[in-house]
């Protein structure tokens, strides 16, 4: 039994204890080897039904939707948020990518819509989504991240809410689409071109300011998501994709990019996307989606099952590059063991990791915590409130600070299995 012996706090296991026991701890898990006969279930009696054109999930896989913020249209920007206590793995369906779009999506005729790229080049050209397809083509994948993601945690009280209603604001896919070192160098970049500003088609004009500098190492305008066509909400027929910065740069049903010697100091660059600091301040870009992670399962809506072996997953990911190590803590941080992550390990994409757990039925506090390729190690919470404060306690929360929350989430789990969200 020595492989069972725990390795950290509250009944952590090695995170190759699942390799190592084997069928006995995967019995203990499931209790499947309990030999039962089969039944002759209906489904196994007649032909089934037919093979629709486009499949989706089956009817009993209801709840796997995102939440939405304005169900029947109300004005204001439109928030779906991804299920993740309801996912596996690391791509998220393109049917639950999360969607932020400030005034609805875009309905636009591919045979219509341009991409203009002008200002500080050689050669303005303007390009159609089918003369774009015929460029070299390259995919990778990639998380996007609202800026917003997690800042319910900015709340002074702990908030009883679901992983997707905290962590909803991110989802990742293989995007495909041309780079756009390529079409620079097609228009050719005029010395004194230092900013990139990005336009979207939608009705408010979306438009962010980027750094030449990231445009030319890994940006893409994105044709096909998860090998289909850019979903409407994720900005059909084209997007910016700037792999692990700030979401709302990753511009939405593209049709214009400028390249300047400033940046634009736009609406959403210079108001909403530049958060507040304690002393007054403001960060005046903050580009990057730094190092985060959080438990999927268990979290809050979904409890234990009595005391017995659990297998604890969740998503990590860092807008630097790489994860490197996920560390997971049954003791509120006391201890903590090692995750294994889920290969493959790819730069700025969700990183699945696992961990094998012997719950005794006590009460727990889960929290997880990543480490990313540069050396950044994920905040726990008093960290980033002792830097950037706390949302206000009165009504209505005031805007700030509202971007950016990183830190560690906690999971309290109780001794009748219920997990409540909770600051430790
Ligand atoms: N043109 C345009 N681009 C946009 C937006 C928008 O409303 N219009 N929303 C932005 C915001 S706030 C975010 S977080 C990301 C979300 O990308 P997604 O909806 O594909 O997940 O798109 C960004 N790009
Ligand atoms: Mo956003």
């Amino acid at each position: 039994m020595e492989k069972f012996q725990p390795v950290a706090g509250n009944g952590l296991l090695d995170r190759r204890a699942f390799l190592r026991g084997g069928a006995a701890l995967a019995a203990a898990v499931t209790g499947y080897a309990r030999a039962e006969p089969l039944a002759e279930a209906p489904w196994s009696k007649e032909p089934g039904e037919l093979v629709p054109a486009y499949g989706t999930p089956s009817k009993f896989e209801k709840a796997a939707v995102r939440t939405l913020s304005n169900p029947k249209g109300e004005p204001r920007t439109s928030h779906a948020r991804t299920p993740h206590q309801l996912l596996q793995g690391t791509a998220t369906p393109n049917g639950l990518h999360f969607t932020i779009s400030h005034a609805g999506n875009a309905d636009i005729d591919p045979a219509q819509h341009r991409l203009a790229i002008h200002g500080l080049v050689k050669r303005a050209l303007v390009f159609t989504p089918e003369t774009l397809s015929r460029y070299p083509l390259v995919s990778r994948f990639a998380f996007v991240e609202c800026g917003g993601n997690s800042a319910p945690l900015f709340s002074p009280e702990p908030i009883q809410a679901t992983v997707q209603a905290i962590h909803g604001l991110a989802s990742c896919a293989e995007w495909t689409g041309v780079p756009l070192a390529t079409l620079l160098e097609e228009t050719g970049v005029d010395a004194k071109a230092k900013w990139v500003i990005a336009e979207g088609a939608d009705s408010p004009h979306l438009s962010r300011s980027v750094p030449l500098e990231k445009i030319l190492d890994d940006a893409m305008v994105a044709l096909y998501q998860n090998s289909e066509r850019v979903m409407p909400g994720q900005g059909y027929p084209m997007r910016l994709l700037l792999p692990g910065w700030e979401g709302n740069m990753n511009v939405k049903w593209l049709r214009r990019l400028e390249l300047t010697e400033q940046p634009a100091m736009s609406y959403y660059e210079s108001r909403t996307y530049a958060p507040i600091l304690p002393s007054g301040k403001a960060y005046q870009f903050y580009f990057i989606q730094e190092v985060k992670s959080f438990i999927t399962q268990p979290s809050v809506g979904f409890g234990m099952k009595g005391p017995g072996f659990y297998e604890i997953s969740g998503i990590a990911y860092s807008g630097n590059g790489r994860i490197t190590k996920v560390m997971v803590s049954a003791d509120a941080g006391k201890t903590w063991a090692e995750a294994a992550l889920q290969e493959p390990v790819m730069s700025k994409s969700f990183t699945r990791f696992r961990i094998p757990w012997q719950w005794n039925g006590g009460p727990a506090v889960l929290q997880s915590r990543a480490w990313d390729a540069l050396g950044n190690v994920q905040p726990t919470r008093a960290e980033i409130v002792a830097q950037r404060g706390v949302a206000s306690r009165v009504p209505p929360p005031t805007a700030f600070p509202s971007q950016h929350y990183n830190a560690i989430t906690s999971w309290a789990i109780d001794a009748n299995g219920s997990v409540r969200h909770v600051y430790a």
